[in-house]
């Protein structure tokens, strides 16, 4: 299943099926210098199935992982107070979780009813984003970043389909600290009087690893991240986006 895939740099959507066969888009000689620059071979294995394309890779070695971890541990300033609650069906609930936004200036993302505003990228969150360019080709303008303290905090069943994140990129989510589960659910087999039976993929991401979300992943399938109350350590995982400016929700509002 293991094999050698080098990332080309940002493509359309319409460029999808081209790339799928891992042979490099060469349209230009601009472009394809860009593309060498950016580009560093990673072994991928490929996750598949109907509507879900993803890639599954290591990022960084153990001994790096453990360091960011740490870095991570002292810098990120979590949501504390109304900004750590969602509303579901008008009530609020407590995240169970911690969560922060950074990026770049004045962006935002909202998701069950609230707006998290971008912190200033930090230099630990700037070599993170940079190794998943060199490694993607992709460049990335905000990151969403989940810290559960043990196998008690989650993640519930949610798509990432908000409309101000650009289709053409994937999500990237690197996860760094406790080897947690990672579901995915197609839309139209969940809940018991569920349309049709098609089963659900299941992942452990581990330690430094780097998962990629293709499109259309998220328009097709629900993914969590269970309770597992046998882990007992801490796990922040970092999911690098890029927002759409101009189909940012409202205005930019400052905390
Ligand atoms: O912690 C994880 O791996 C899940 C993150 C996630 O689902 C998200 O950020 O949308």
């Amino acid at each position: 299943m293991d094999k050698f895939v080098t990332r080309h740099r940002k493509r359309s959507v319409d460029e999808a099926d081209e790339w799928k066969s891992g042979e490099p888009i060469k349209k230009c000689k601009d472009e394809c210098e860009v593309e060498e620059e950016f580009s560093q071979p990673i072994p991928w294995q490929k996750f598949e199935a109907e509507g879900l394309d993803c890639d599954y890779s290591f990022l960084f070695e153990k001994e790096e992982a453990d360091h960011l971890l740490k870095q991570l541990e002292e810098e990120v300033m979590y949501f504390t107070g109304d900004k750590a609650k969602v509303q579901v069906y008008g009530k609020s609930y407590q995240v169970p979780r911690k969560q922060a936004t950074y990026g770049d200036e004045g962006l935002m993302y909202s998701f069950s009813g609230v707006q998290l505003l971008a912190k200033p990228w930090t230099p630990t969150l700037e070599h993170i984003r940079d190794a998943v360019t060199k490694a993607t080709g992709h460049t990335f303008n905000f990151v969403l970043i989940n810290r559960y303290k043990d196998g008690h905090d989650h993640m519930g069943e949610h798509r990432d389909d908000e409309r101000e994140l650009d289709p053409a990129c994937p999500i990237a989510s690197v996860s760094l600290g406790a080897v947690r589960d990672f579901i995915f659910r197609h839309k139209d087999a969940r809940g018991g009087s569920s349309k049709r039976q098609i089963e659900p993929v299941k992942l452990e991401l581990a330690h430094g690893s780097l998962l990629l979300m293709n499109y259309p992943t998220n328009t097709y399938w629900y993914h969590s991240l269970p309770v597992r109350k046998k882990v007992k350590t801490p796990r922040i995982n970092l999911t690098f986006r890029c927002i759409v400016k101009n189909r940012q929700k409202t205005s930019i509002k400052m905390d």
